[in-house]
Parts: C-alpha cells; structure tokens; sequence
C-alpha cells in the first residue's frame, strides 16, 4: 500500500468494487466516480469502446502514419515495402491526429468519453487537443509533469481522455500517477533532463511525493483513463520485446473556461482565448467567437536523434567522441 493510502487519504488499491479495482469503473458512472476523480484525480473506465471500434481506431493510425490522411509534420515518407505494423514503428507520437482523421475526429465525442467528461469537468466541454501514441517496442516514455503546464485553463478543468488501443501494462509503458497530487493547485517547476528512458518534454521536480506514492494505471484496450491537468503523471519506456502501446489521448476542459494556450492569442492578456477547439458537449458561452483552425499536425520528437538539450548535446558529444577514439 503507498503512504496516501496508509495515511487513510484514499482507498486501498487493492479494495474492490463490482470486482474491479479502485478507481476503475464501467458505464453507467455514478456519483461514486466523480468522487473518486476529485480525491484522486483519476478514474479508468473500462469497455468504453468496443473491440471494433478499437480495431477501426488501430487501422486508422496506420493510415495516418502511412500519411494517407493528408500531411503530417515530421513524418518520414511511406515506404510502401513495409507493412503496416513496420510503418508505424518508425513514429513515437503525433500531435493533433484529429484534425486529418475524420474517426479521430468523430472519437473526441465518443459517448463513453462524453459520459466520464461530463461526470468530472460539468455539462459544457470543449477539446482542444489530441495526441496518437504508437510507442512500439524500445520507444521512451515522458517523464513526470502536469498537463496544464502546457494547457492552462482559467479553471483547472484540464482533463486527459486517454483512450488504450492496445493492453497498456508495466511492462510496454502504461501510465503512472500519483493519486491525489492535483489537489495542492500548484503546478511545479520543469527541468530539462537527460534520462534516455524519456522522451524530450521537461520533467516536474520539487514536489515531495515519491515513486513509491505512483500506481501504474494497467488497463485493457478499449478502456479510457481519464486524468486531471494538475495530476502528475508519467510513463516508461516500452520494455516488451515487441508490439505496440498505442493510444489516442484528447484534452478536454469545461467550455466556460478562456483558454490562454500559446500566450498570444486573439484579445491578448487576460482575455487571450485559444478557439481551435471542438465542442464535444452541452453549449459554448463563446460560440459567437467562432473558431479557428491553428494547430499543424505533427510528429513529436522521440528524443532517440538527441534533444536539442544541453545535457543531450553534451551526452551525445561523448558518445561521438567515444567512438571516435
Ligand atoms: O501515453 C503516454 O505515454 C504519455 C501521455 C501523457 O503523459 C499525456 O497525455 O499527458
């Protein structure tokens, strides 16, 4: 049992409830998962979609990667002597999928999602952004860190649908989390790192919680972990011998909120208001604002060429010099 729990500050991880663990729960969600999402930041709701649904999802990152689905920033180009599962190795992460793919499009609103979002954030919400995880074998993970470190809402409503597309485990680089560290509202300071178990997003330090407080979140595909802004999270790498870890995480947040993401936005200051979003429930406040199309589709950097990052430039400056010796 971590500290929290001995501290009599949440569940045993090992209670169960309808013969699932705690935290984990399955439609119709009650008043039962909403409390748990506020004392812990996080819920699982397993068998959100359907196998086919998955497969549809699993085909359609195939095509994206192949760049069937139209331009993706990054991307290598398809080689089409390579089979699908070949292809999509060669990619980490791609951002914004949603806005090439109209499945991915049509899943920000799935009703599994929808349900859980309007559980924990209210009746109005709106999505801002989607990530395609493909994590093959010996890909890195992200270090710990919060999402509204990069999404700020005005409200703290930032929540990650995170859909498995695959049986996320340890051992291919499931989530981990630290229940309950959403609750302080403090979003801790970043650091550049030069872990090669991680991709190159900057890693949350300072905090006083430890790894032994995290729990791997080790759901089946189909299933969607849905997660505070302020949660710290992480994942490791994909240690299985082969095979993927892939998932399609969108960001969701209440519709009352502005959204001041990328500083300069329309209004600027205080009325800075991101609207490249997707209304994916009840209305939006804003609606006569219109929206805009803003965000490019793009590969995320795996970290494995280097970071761009101080240490990795010096990391990667010695190992040059090893072999050059
Ligand atoms: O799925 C992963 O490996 C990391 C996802 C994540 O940290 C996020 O969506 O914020």
């Amino acid at each position: 049992m971590n500290a929290l729990a001995e501290a009599g500050t949440l569940p045993a991880w090992s209670s169960h409830r309808n013969g699932l663990p705690a935290g984990w729960f399955r439609s119709p969600l009650g008043e039962d998962a909403a409390r748990f999402f506020d004392e812990n930041g996080f819920l699982v709701v397993e068998d959100a979609l359907t196998a086919e649904e998955v497969q549809a999802l699993r085909d359609d990152a195939a095509a994206i990667c192949r760049g069937r689905r139209g331009p993706v920033g990054g991307l290598s180009e398809d080689d089409p002597s390579l089979s699908d599962d070949e292809v999509m190795a060669r990619t980490l992460c791609i951002h914004f999928p949603h806005k090439i793919s109209p499945l991915m499009r049509e899943s920000l609103a799935h009703p599994g999602m929808v349900e859980a979002l309007t559980t924990v954030i209210g009746p109005n919400v709106k999505c801002m952004q989607s990530m395609l995880f493909i994590k093959s074998s010996g890909k890195p993970g992200q270090a710990w860190h919060q999402d509204e470190f990069y999404i700020p809402t005005r409200d703290r409503s930032l929540t990650g649908g995170w859909i498995a597309l695959d049986d996320a485990t340890v051992e291919n680089g499931c989530l981990w989390v630290i229940p309950g560290s959403h609750r302080p509202g403090i979003l801790w300071e970043m650091f550049e790192h030069d872990d090669r178990r991680f991709d190159c997003s900057a890693e949350s330090r300072g905090w006083t919680w430890t790894n032994d407080d995290a729990v791997p979140v080790e759901v089946k595909a189909g299933s969607i972990v849905f997660f505070n802004g302020y949660l710290l999270h992480r994942s490791l790498p994909n240690m299985a011998s082969a095979g993927f870890r892939r998932c399609l995480v969108n960001h969701y947040m209440s519709a009352e909120s502005l959204l001041p993401w990328y500083g300069l936005m329309p209004g600027g200051g205080g009325q800075a208001d991101y609207r490249d979003i997707v209304l994916v429930a009840g209305v939006d406040p804003y609606a006569y604002k219109g929206t805009v199309d803003l965000a490019g589709v793009h590969v995320r950097p795996s970290g494995e060429g280097g970071c761009g990052n101080q240490h990795r430039n010096a990391e990667a400056a010695q190992e040059r010099a090893r072999a050059e010796d």
